[in-house]
């Protein structure tokens, strides 16, 4: 079966297989790549994230339901740091976004943070792009944005949104730790509970000076990061922040932004996936016939050190024919 043409069909089950495949760093994963690759780079890439139960998942499912109402295809991958295969978290998503489930516009994925050989960020961006070649004209990622990992994975969004919620008192610390700094549009979401204007006050106020400074620096880039109020419960609670985004990817496209910011992906991508393939290449030599094993005796007994080991490996790989 070819999955990348079903892919390119629309075909839910060939879009599930090849991210199974990702996941698991199947070697049957790259061929597929390189047939859909061509047909990426129309989706528009959104990244939600937030701390645990800022209501992400909900602010996703209002999210996906308005754009599907102006007619546009979603993709969403759910990031989950613990297990999201067992975990109650993604049991709660699963029935947040149980309205979703039927409908044959949305396609719905959830991935674990864990074990990634190659480098999570690799396998998202490659998600991203297997759902972005099936056709999908957005692609929400939700992510809780609390170690580097999540951090790092907004890095993959056109347009970032951060939830922040009234009530938790680590706002005004997060925002030190820079955790602010990656967001395009700051989603104050819970808006129905107290604390809700204070909180838009305090964040506002830091946008402001935050925009003052960099605008300094840049007068090309601007772009002053707008404050949403949500209520994501509400049936017409996310319209503010629908808005918002579009604005932002207007913003993105007029400004020639979107094309910079994806030479700079692709520049960043390729290095990785050269690093992690010659990684993976290498790795593979060095478990043949206990060499790994035999060089670390060696290194053990003063009869080698890695420094000179690493030099000769590299000498000998450079020199090695590749399978292509
Ligand atoms: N009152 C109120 N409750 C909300 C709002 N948005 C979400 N919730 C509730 O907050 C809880 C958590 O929402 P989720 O959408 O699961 O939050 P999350 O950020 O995805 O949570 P995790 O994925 O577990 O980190 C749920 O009980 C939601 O119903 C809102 O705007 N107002
Ligand atoms: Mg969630």
């Amino acid at each position: 079966m070819d999955y990348a043409a079903e892919i390119l069909k629309g075909s839910p089950r060939a879009l599930a297989r090849v991210i199974t495949w990702l996941e698991n760093e199947d070697e049957r994963a790259a061929a597929c790549m390189e047939k859909l690759y061509p047909h990426t780079g129309n989706a528009h890439i959104i990244g939600i994230t937030g701390s645990p139960g800022a209501g992400k998942s909900s602010v996703t499912n209002k999210l996906t339901q308005a754009f599907r109402h102006q007619g546009l295809t979603v993709g969403i991958v759910a990031v989950d740091p613990t297990s999201p295969f067992t975990g109650g978290a993604l049991l709660g998503d699963r029935v947040r976004m149980n309205d979703l489930a039927t409908d044959k516009g949305v396609f719905i994925r959830s991935m674990a943070t864990r074990g990634f050989l190659g480098g999570l960020i690799q396998a998202m961006s490659s998600v991203i792009k297997v759902m972005d070649a099936s056709g999908k004209d957005v692609v929400i990622i939700e992510t809780v944005g609390v170690g580097q990992d999540e951090v790092d994975i907004v890095r993959v969004a056109d347009t970032t949104c951060l939830v922040l919620v009234p009530g938790y008192g680590d706002i005004i610390q997060s925002m030190k730790a820079g955790v602010m700094e990656i967001a395009d549009i700051y989603v104050i979401n819970k808006y129905d509970n107290p604390g809700a204007d204070q909180l838009y006050a305090e964040v506002s106020h830091r946008v402001n000076q935050d925009t003052l400074i960099k605008h300094s620096k840049d007068e090309t880039r601007a772009w002053t990061p707008p404050v949403t109020k949500t209520v994501a419960i509400d049936p017409d609670g996310v319209r503010e922040l629908v808005e918002a985004i579009q604005t932002h990817q207007r913003h993105l496209e007029q400004r020639g932004d979107l094309l910079e910011m994806r030479k700079e992906r692709i520049r960043e991508e390729t290095f990785q996936m050269i690093h992690y393939e010659l990684f993976r290449v290498l790795k593979n030599k060095l478990s043949e016939n206990s060499r790994m094993e035999n060089l670390v005796e060696a290194i053990i007994a003063n009869q080698e050190n890695p420094y000179h080991a690493m030099h000769k490996m590299i000498a000998e790989f450079i020199r090695m024919p590749t399978n292509k």
